[in-house]
């Protein structure tokens, strides 16, 4: 029951009861052994928090601005694909919450719903989002950009950390049966849906894409441009250097290359690596990737992030109880991080700082064991040949 949910975790739990074999594995899974997948929530265990006492915490506001956007909470739902697998409503279940909580939210080029039900869901004074997959044909980005940009959206956020599918095994296991996974695929000629929903939706996706397109999208937009996918300091300045206006630090959930850095790991030598190039005004920094505490946003703000993206436990939370869900959700993060700041002694979110985080150990890795492969295979699937 709804009111049973004590944290994100739990939405997990019911998710994964509730959902489709096949919808489960593509949520759930993420790249090779999935250690940067765990690596991404286990990195937060390694940051302390250094509290304050005796300060009047009476008033805790939690509010804050995103790309120049208000919002309740230094958070969004970011990007995520093929919200239907999850709710026969799809995407429109977050817009919906999201509206309910003033919260922003990050539209897929690969939701299920069309872009424009997205939009039409969301209310006058909701902001939103486009993340983008860049496509090997430019005219069909350019006009999908243009459009996004007249309908609202505030941000371009371009992902760079996909030339290439990540195998995520789990995924690969399931035969993808849709008949209709979303537009994208529907158009492509070329998209195998015998290795998994995330193979069939990958195929139009443009390797090529590199720095001086940045120069390019600056031409078609007046959007604030972000590049999603960061994995290191150095690329975070190169990204301020052509004129972007922020990134986010993002291994893509743990499902593209395993043993990327999480993001709240790089979050303190990027912020640094910024400064020192004199490249830290006016440049945002967002990171997105294993937050499923109030604790876990907390670090990341304090660590210099303007805001953190969550995605699986929003497509969990929907999953399991629709925008009821998902709004919950949002309720016990409002909660939570209210509740840090309260006892971290802090009541605005731009007096969160580095000096509240004891990082010194954050470079000691404990790689957990990996996924288990024999678990995993499919025993009848893998008979070896002539039974
Ligand atoms: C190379 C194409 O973000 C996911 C989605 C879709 C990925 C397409 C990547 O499954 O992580």
């Amino acid at each position: 029951r709804i009111d049973e949910m004590y944290n994100s975790f739990d939405f997990e739990t019911v998710a994964k009861s509730v959902l489709k074999p096949d919808a489960w594995a593509y949520y759930s899974s993420g790249a090779d052994d999935e250690i940067s997948m765990r690596e991404n929530h286990n990195a937060f265990h390694r940051i302390w928090l250094r509290p304050r006492v005796m300060v009047n915490v009476k008033n805790v506001d939690t509010s804050t601005t995103m790309l120049g956007s208000r919002t309740s909470l230094p958070l969004y739902i970011t990007a995520t694909a093929l919200g239907k697998l999850g709710h026969a409503e799809g995407e429109v279940v977050l817009t919906k919450a999201a509206k309910n909580r003033d919260i922003i939210q990050m539209i897929p080029t690969l939701a299920s719903c069309s872009f424009d039900e997205i939009v039409d869901a969301a209310g006058p004074d909701q902001t939103q989002w486009l993340q983008l997959y860049v496509n090997g044909n430019r005219e069909v980005s350019e006009k999908f950009v243009r459009h996004a940009e007249s309908r609202g959206m505030k941000g371009l956020f371009i992902t760079a950390d996909a030339p290439q599918l990540g195998r995520r095994e789990k995924d690969m296991r399931q035969k993808y049966s849709q008949e209709d996974p979303d537009e994208i695929a529907r158009t492509s000629t070329t998209v195998n849906r015998d290795e998994g929903a995330a193979r069939a939706i990958s195929s139009f996706i443009d390797p090529s894409l590199c720095w001086d397109d940045v120069a390019w999208f600056k031409s078609i937009t007046k959007m604030p441009i972000l590049i999603k996918g960061i994995q290191t300091p150095e690329d975070a300045v190169l990204a301020a250097k052509y004129g972007c206006q922020g990134v986010v630090l993002s291994n893509h959930g743990g499902r593209q290359l395993d043993f990327a850095p999480s993001s709240i790991e790089i979050l303190a030598e990027t912020m640094e690596a910024l400064k020192r190039e004199g490249l830290d005004k006016n440049f945002e920094v967002y990171i997105d990737g294993g937050v499923r505490r109030g604790s876990d946003v907390f670090k990341a703000i304090a660590l210099g992030a303007k805001g953190v993206g969550i995605g699986r436990p929003f497509l969990y939370a929907m999953s399991a109880y629709g925008v009821e869900g998902v709004e919950k959700l949002l309720e016990l993060f409002q909660n939570e991080f209210e509740m840090v700041m309260r006892l971290m002694g802090v009541t605005r979110i731009e007096d969160i700082k580095p000096e509240m985080v004891d990082i010194r150990n954050i470079k000691d890795h404990f790689v957990a064991n990996p996924v288990d492969h024999l678990a995993n295979a499919s025993y009848e699937r893998m008979q070896p040949r002539g039974n």
